[in-house]
């Protein structure tokens, strides 16, 4: 049989928006990042209402099903935690032979990655970067810009998300300001 069908999710390639009954979003306000940030007095004095990132997605199949593919486009929001830009939770895979793609989309960023020595290492994300995320590496994304940082991502259906190792022992390296510029520091 032939037949010609729309697409089910169309990607505004300008900005990276979903659109499409099968795209979900997801958001992180201050409220769900506890213990992600250094100084988590100041976070929980800031408002817990404001949204730090936003992840739309594309699931085309069942979370944990072999061989398949997922889409997303995440938005982190200017700002800081006391002198540490807003930045996502990190994660390791939970298969942890899973690799993932990033790419820049808009605004300015730092892709953090640590391996399971944590040895950590920072790609620069600008408009047109590609980053190819090893499997076993935990990534994480920090908006040292004063705009929106967008970025794209490409990972298995199988892949599956390792939030409590981030949770329990953070990264070994953060980007703070310092003196109007981004700096990289260790724990
Ligand atoms: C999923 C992929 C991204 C992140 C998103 C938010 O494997 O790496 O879609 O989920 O950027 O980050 P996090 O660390 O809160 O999942
Ligand atoms: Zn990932």
């Amino acid at each position: 049989m032939n037949k010609i069908i729309e697409p089910e999710v169309n990607v505004e390639i300008e900005s990276g928006k979903l659109t499409g009954s099968k795209v979900i979003t997801v958001s992180k306000k201050l409220s769900d990042l506890a213990n992600i940030f250094r100084n988590e007095d100041t976070r929980r004095e800031m408002n817990q209402d404001q949204v730090i990132y936003r992840v739309q997605a594309y699931m085309p199949v069942d979370e944990g099903t072999e061989a398949g593919l997922f889409f997303g486009t995440t938005i982190i929001y200017p700002g800081k935690v006391g002198d540490e830009y807003f930045m996502t939770k990190g994660h390791f895979h939970a298969q942890s032979d899973r690799a993932e793609y990033y790419w820049g989309i808009e605004g300015e960023g730092m892709l953090v990655l640590m391996d399971r020595e944590r040895n950590a290492w920072v790609e620069k994300m600008y408009k047109g970067s590609l980053h190819y995320i090893h499997a076993g590496v935990a990534h994480r994304t920090v908006n040292i810009g004063e705009e929106k940082l967008i970025f794209g991502a490409c990972w298995s259906s199988d892949a599956g998300h390792n939030y409590d190792e981030i949770i329990k022992n953070g990264f070994s390296a953060r980007l703070v300001e310092l003196d109007g510029e981004p700096i990289l520091v260790s724990e």
